[in-house]
């Protein structure tokens, strides 16, 4: 360890998180572990900046893992806050907010008809996969690799994000009873699906995707490909869920869902949808949805579901997001950053899409999880080592995407830009 490490602010308080947090973090990415580095611990953050302990500012890419897409402390998102602060902070009894957040998630993806606030991106995957469950009276789900859906047992079958990251293929203590009831399939590949339906037709409750896979690092669908999954679900009668909790309301204002013109019968929304604070949420096709208790048997529950400062919070963002010019500003601030980074080097690979942005050490393109997993990581390591130094903070594994901000400024992307270029030498 070097004597520059011991002296931080930031490694004095892992030192202390490591006594009482297991690895001192309190979600395995972000230890950055696997880019052999110490966690950097933040002290506060504003439009795109990151500000940690020691006084360092970085520019930054990890917007929270997602829904920072307005930037950190905007304004109408505070004044929510704050205004709604003053009426109490939970109640454990409904609120007008959670209708009127459900009112402007049905308006913006039409394809959710009903929907239910749950906390997080984990919970609304795991509702929906049981919500699935019950609707088509079987239990087999499918999955694909590299694709990561929160941390519920079912879905820890060759993830993506963390367990990618630290090299856990499925983690013990996620019964195999369980687990062997999720197919893991190659993405980007339609034959493996048809296969998977034709050996398991009656059995397959639901398909579940990441419509753009966020978690392996960056991926995009193959023309067509999510035509065909959506296809195939409807022939074999199972659920289509789009997990949307990167995507929605990124990508698009409406979605990976919109962008691709393909319509989920379920959809799994996440942290954009409360611009900052804990949320998530899971909705779709009304026959389906009124399965939900009360209304239906399926149960699921939550005290903190719909709490009124996620829902303020999350309203603002939302509004804040229809404004005109929205998109086409994050779509040319992503163009900038991903043009100014293709070409600075023949083995690095750089994907986009408006607002997430991925870079892969590879000399080909990466399509699909294995393809991510030959990439050179080490070398990752190396290069993001190297940005943390030059202030900017990027995801700290190649199993993550990068998250852009309506607020990144042109000097912020160039400035990026150099820095890799230095990484880069
Ligand atoms: N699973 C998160 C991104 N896909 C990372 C969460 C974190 O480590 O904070």
């Amino acid at each position: 360890m070097s004597t520059a490490a011991v002296a931080t602010r930031s490694h004095q308080i892992f030192e202390r998180a490591k006594l009482v947090i297991p690895g001192g973090v309190n979600s395995p990415v972000r230890s950055c572990k696997s880019v052999g580095a110490e966690p950097t611990f933040m002290d506060h953050a504003d439009g795109a900046s990151l500000f940690d302990v020691d006084g360092n500012k970085y520019i930054d890419y990890v917007g929270s893992w997602g829904p920072m897409i307005l930037g950190h402390r905007h304004p109408r998102v505070l004044e929510a806050i704050e205004t709604t602060l003053k009426q109490g902070t939970s109640f454990g009894a409904p609120c007008r907010a959670e209708v009127e957040m459900a009112e402007l998630i049905c308006k913006l993806m039409p394809s959710i008809e009903m929907v239910r606030m749950v906390n997080s991106g984990t919970e609304a995957t795991m509702s929906a996969v049981r919500l699935a469950r019950a609707f088509t009276k079987r239990s087999m789900i499918i999955k694909f690799d590299g694709c990561y859906h929160g941390h519920a047992d079912s879905f820890l079958v060759k993830a993506g994000s963390g367990l990618a990251t630290l090299g856990i293929s499925s983690s013990p203590g996620a019964p195999e009873e369980i687990t062997k009831l999720t197919l893991s399939i190659p993405f980007n590949d339609p034959a493996a699906l048809k296969k998977a339906f034709e050996a398991h037709s009656k059995e397959i409750a639901a398909v579940i995707i990441e419509p753009i896979v966020g978690n392996s690092g960056l991926i995009l669908p193959a023309e067509n490909y999510l035509s065909t999954v959506r296809e195939l679900c409807t022939e074999h009668g199972a659920v289509l869920i789009f997990d949307e909790v990167m995507t929605g309301f990124r990508v698009a204002l409406g979605g990976a869902q919109d962008r691709y013109k393909i319509k989920p019968d379920l959809t799994c929304l996440g942290k954009i949808i409360g611009g900052g604070l804990p949320v998530g949420a899971y909705g779709g096709r009304k026959d389906i949805m009124q399965m939900v208790a009360p209304e239906g048997p399926v149960y699921q529950a939550g005290t903190l579901s719909g709490n009124p400062l996620a829902m303020a919070a999350g309203i603002a963002q939302l509004k804040s997001l229809q404004t005109h010019g929205t998109y086409p500003h994050l779509e040319q601030t992503t163009s900038r950053l991903a043009d100014g980074l293709k070409g600075l080097s023949k083995s690095m690979q750089v994907v986009s899409v408006p607002g997430m942005l991925g870079v892969f050490f590879s000399s080909k393109p990466v399509t699909d999880f294995e393809s991510a997993q030959k990439c050179d990581t080490e070398h990752f390591a190396k290069v993001w080592r190297a940005l943390l130094e030059k202030g900017v903070y990027w995801p700290p594994s190649q199993f993550e995407s990068a998250f852009i901000s309506l607020v990144h400024t042109k000097n912020d992307i160039d400035n990026t830009i150099e820095a890799f270029k230095d990484a880069l030498k």
